[in-house]
């Protein structure tokens, strides 16, 4: 039997039907064997980050306890995305998506490449991950440097809560 890691990923769409995306997504994630389904936040409307001339964003984060690597688990993400019509060399940078699933954090596990950055560089720093990713914190013990007490300091300090809006659960 394979370690179980706990995972959270963050999930974001503002291209099509963003709530139906965002529904099917998680369904889609949680019916794969390599992940078990922990918990998931509400549904929030986002103010666009990076590039603000594009629609509001729905934003949600997911806990999963995941047996396979990031690096496998990446390539399911992006195979979702794809799914959902989201074209990687078409698309602008922080411009509009169909489909956005980021891995946010990895208990135990870090990379820094190119392809795969874990913890998530930019994402706490944003509301519309901090928010969400606030209300499914429970005692879940992550890797040494997220361990829940830290994690819930960091979130604290960050200054960027507006532009957020909890529209209820999916
Ligand atoms: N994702 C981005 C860029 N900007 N803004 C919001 N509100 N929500 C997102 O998910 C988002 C964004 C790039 O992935
Ligand atoms: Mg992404
Ligand atoms: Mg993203």
């Amino acid at each position: 039997m394979k370690t179980e890691h706990t995972i959270f990923l963050g999930l974001g769409s503002n291209v099509g039907n963003p709530r139906q995306t965002l529904k099917t997504a998680l369904a889609e994630l949680t019916t794969m064997p390599e992940l078990r389904f922990l918990a998931a936040s509400s549904v929030y409307d986002t103010l666009p980050v990076g590039l603000v001339d594009q629609p509001n964003f729905l934003n949600m984060v997911a806990a999963f306890k995941c047996k396979a690597t990031p690096e496998v688990l990446l390539t399911f993400c992006h195979e979702i995305e794809r799914r959902h019509g989201r074209d990687r060399k078409r698309e602008e940078r922080n411009g509009p998506r169909t489909l956005d699933i980021d891995i946010l954090l990895f208990e135990g596990e870090r990379r820094n490449s190119a392809e795969l950055t874990i913890p998530h560089p930019r994402a706490f720093e944003r509301a519309f991950v901090v928010v969400p990713l606030e209300e499914i914190m429970d005692s879940r013990v992550l890797e040494k440097e997220f361990t829940c007490e830290r994690l819930v300091k960091k979130l604290k300090g960050c200054a960027c809560r507006s532009g957020v809006h909890k529209l209820g659960t999916l």
